[in-house]
């Protein structure tokens, strides 16, 4: 096996672990606060479909300490926000799509005094009907964009050559994504009308466009930074951009700087989460239980905006046949236009729904066809050369990863032993699930795939680097140092990372799809080797050798060249370089090669490549109570080869506990009047340490195969999230094995009441 990194650079802590420990990080709140700043607060429509028939500020900006109150018509440049498809007004104008939108903004000197000012502003709103469900929406016509369709063969002459079909119906609830930090921005009034923004963001380019569309400025006059942001998950690739505006809409107006930081209570009620889906499928088999065909029909619960929801539909598309090889598909995905808030990106991006419904038809088959689910996955696993149904041939390490899971962990026994404790026991039954993963690693908006690194070596020698890429906890900003300190062979803290910053670094692709390590790690791989390369030169010339393709390394502070030690220290290189007048700044750009896809066909290149893996999860289902618990998830993971095993290890750690709580215990709850009822963490119930697996082991399936992952480390954001997905089968089988005669019920989550129904086989389910 071949290995990029030694085990020394790669076993390395966060760059960022002192200053989180000791609380010295910079989050949005901990800017310090310039004197004059406003604090905004939107106030928001109570209804989920009207017309506005009266609003009346006068009392709010009459409260003493209000400076300001805005409403649509004061917005400078447009009132559009949309990111994909212009449908979004920034505030309403007199009709409102969502309770949570928008429709006025108050700019005080306190943010209590600004809450108050909200509460005097008289708004009445004549009610529309209101549609919260996709499927009538669907009927009603009500789509934000024409649905989308992948055809892979021929099911329709397919049907009759299977053994075995199956229909079914499967429902995914949405997520909550409960960031630590909650949305927010902070606007300050620049020399000249120019407007730099803190923004608590995955899209610092993308708040700029924002903040561009909505004051009528230039991007050139707007300045984005963000040190670090305190988790995203998604929720902030696009719906940070309203509170930006906002802000510097407010402080374009009134020159002065504006700050909003939402609290938990509005963060939660007026964003948008992950997708709700409802989906039909039809599967078929032959009778060695090879999957000879499969139909599947997304309803996808958009919210009352485009925002992400057209390129996350796609994405359910491209993961419906999961890690699975299916000849025959037909893959059809409404994007149903609701009275919700609109749901956005959250990690997984639709891959997970579509996920969740194959995986809902091989466990309603697995039963009919006298066999466990896994049988199915594994006698379906996609090898390279397959096609998946967008027509990428797969690179593929299912099978590898599958082995090696039968190699470590002795599927067969596990299973004899969960028997053997339900034979044993009546009211606590365990059920176990085995989840394959394939995700697909790059934007599937092609232009997206692309980022830039600038690299400064000062004359003492010290490195400083600004990409493209937000530090939302997820470890990238090591990772690049890594990448540097690789390049350079220099000790890590002779590295340092800046904020992302608009000026320093254009036109970004937010930090999201898993790629941002991969795109902004490659363009400071270039940058870095475009350095060196001009440093070898200096050393020739200083080490007095005719060679011109000598390599140079640093160790322990000095130069060898070609494994020679030449005493010549970086420092004295770096002078010497100055003194030469060779330039120790690089600029580079990174775009992914031959990814491509044509829409009109449905078929191209849009991955770069995927990961795989599989994972085994057990529950115990207490069949008295109806609440259970995680007691192990077993993992092989497809690393390539993890430049950081600790952070990746605290990401697939973190994606497992997070989908374990989207499959159990989050359920996002609106009434049929549209107002979100889990609006608070007491009945929003997120993954505790008590929730969490007993035990969680991961094993690294490390390849050397060529990728275009960044040191052939593979992305490890998104992918493990979809191992939480085994744990809803493991309770469903659990609940089997309590009462065999309860129909199997495809409806995520399978909160403990849920269960508990299920269990006593209620038809209220
Ligand atoms: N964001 C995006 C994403 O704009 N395009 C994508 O393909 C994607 N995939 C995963 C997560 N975020
Ligand atoms: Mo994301 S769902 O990678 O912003």
């Amino acid at each position: 096996l071949k290995l990029i990194l030694s085990k020394s650079k790669r076993n390395m802590r966060s760059i960022d672990i002192h200053d989180h420990v000791k609380g010295r990080s910079i989050y949005l709140d901990d800017i310090p606060l310039i004197q004059g700043t406003l604090f905004a607060r939107v106030f928001t429509s109570n209804v989920a479909h009207g017309r506005i028939i009266k609003l009346d500020i006068s009392k709010a900006r009459d409260l003493e300490g209000v400076h300001k109150v805005l409403i649509s018509s004061d917005i400078t440049g447009i009132n559009q926000i949309g990111g994909i498809i212009d449908d979004e007004p920034l505030m309403a104008e007199n009709i409102v799509d969502f309770i949570g939108m928008p429709i006025a903004l108050v700019l005080a000197d306190s943010e209590s005094i600004a809450r108050k000012a909200c509460k005097l502003i008289d708004c009445k709103i004549e009610a529309f009907e209101e549609i919260t469900d996709p499927r009538i929406a669907y009927e009603k016509g009500a789509l934000i964009i024409p649905s989308k369709k992948f055809i892979l063969g021929d099911t329709e002459s397919t049907w009759s050559s299977c053994s075995h079909i199956f229909e079914g119906k499967a429902d995914i609830n949405g997520q909550e994504h409960l960031y630590i930090e909650t949305q927010g921005a902070y606007a300050q009034p620049v020399e000249g009308g120019k407007i730099k923004v803190y923004s608590s963001t995955q899209g610092p380019t993308a708040v700029q466009r924002a903040v561009a569309k909505v004051t009528g400025m230039e991007m050139h006059s707007i300045e984005v930074d963000v040190t670090r942001i305190g988790g995203g998950f998604g929720g902030k690739e696009d719906q940070a951009n309203a509170w930006a505006a906002l802000c510097a809409l407010g402080t374009h107006i009134t020159g002065r700087p504006v700050k909003y930081s939402l609290s938990r209570e509005e963060d939660i009620y007026m964003t948008g989460k992950r997708h709700p889906y409802s989906a039909d499928f039809k599967i078929g088999f032959d009778n060695k239980l090879k999957i000879l065909a499969y139909e599947v029909t997304f309803f996808q619960n958009a919210g009352a905006a485009a925002d992400l929801s057209p390129a996350v539909l796609e994405r359910t598309l491209f993961h419906c046949t999961n890690a699975y090889f299916i000849p025959n598909v037909i893959a059809i995905a409404h994007c149903c236009k609701t009275n919700l808030p609109p749901n956005t990106a959250f990690r997984g991006f639709g891959g997970p729904q579509g996920m969740f419904v194959i995986e809902c038809a091989i466990a309603i088959a697995a039963p009919k066809l006298n066999c466990k689910a896994s049988d199915i996955q594994k006698a379906n696993l996609i090898t390279t050369g397959d096609v998946f149904p967008y027509g990428q041939l797969a690179e593929s390490e299912a099978e590898t990863s599958w082995q090696q899971f039968e190699d470590r962990f002795d599927l067969k026994k596990m299973q004899q032993d969960v028997d053997q404790f339900n034979k044993e026991n009546i009211h606590l039954k365990k059920g176990l699930a085995v989840q394959p993963i394939c995700f697909g690693i790059s934007f599937t908006k092609t232009l997206m795939n692309q980022a830039r690194s600038l690299v400064h070596i000062y004359t003492d020698g010290s490195v400083g680097i600004t990409t493209g890429a937000v530090e939302m906890g997820q470890g990238v900003n090591t990772k690049i140092a890594q990448v540097a300190a690789h390049i350079f062979s220099l000790p890590i803290d002779k590295i340092r990372i800046y904020s992302t910053n608009t000026t320093r670094i254009a036109n970004t692709s937010p930090s999201a799809a898993s790629a941002t390590a991969d795109l902004n790690g490659k363009a400071t791989l270039m940058a870095c080797e475009a350095i060196k390369e001009r440093l070898k030169k200096v050393v020739i010339s200083i080490a007095d050798t005719k060679e011109q393709n000598s390599d140079i390394e640093i160790r322990d502070g000095l130069v060898f060249l070609d494994s020679l030690e030449t005493k010549i220290t970086w420092q004295e290189l770096i002078s010497k370089a100055f003194e030469q007048r060779v330039s120790l700044s690089e600029h580079a750009h990174y775009a992914t090669p031959d990814v491509h896809f044509d829409w009109s066909k449905g078929k191209g290149h849009p991955f770069s490549y995927h990961v795989y893996g599989t994972s085994v999860t057990q529950v115990t289902v207490d069949c008295i109570r109806g609440n259970y618990e995680i007691d192990f998830v077993k993992v092989v993971h497809d690393y390539g080869q993890s430049m950081n095993p600790m952070i990746d290890l605290g990401q697939i750690e973190g994606g497992i506990v997070q989908g374990i709580g989207w499959m159990t215990c989050e359920d996002v709850f609106y009434d049929e009047k549209g107002k979100l009822r889990s609006n608070a963490l007491s009945t929003y119930k997120i993954p505790d340490i008590y929730a969490a697996p007993k035990e969680i082991d991961i094993i690294p399936l490390i390849t050397d195969k060529e990728n275009l992952a960044i040191l052939q480390s593979k992305a490890v954001g998104e992918p493990p999230l979809m191992y939480g997905l085994g744990t809803y089968f493991a309770i469903e089988n659990a609940i089997q094995s309590f009462n065999p005669t309860v129909p199997r019920r495809m409806n995520a989550p399978y909160t403990p009441e849920k269960v508990l129904l299920a269990l006593y086989g209620s038809k209220d389910l």
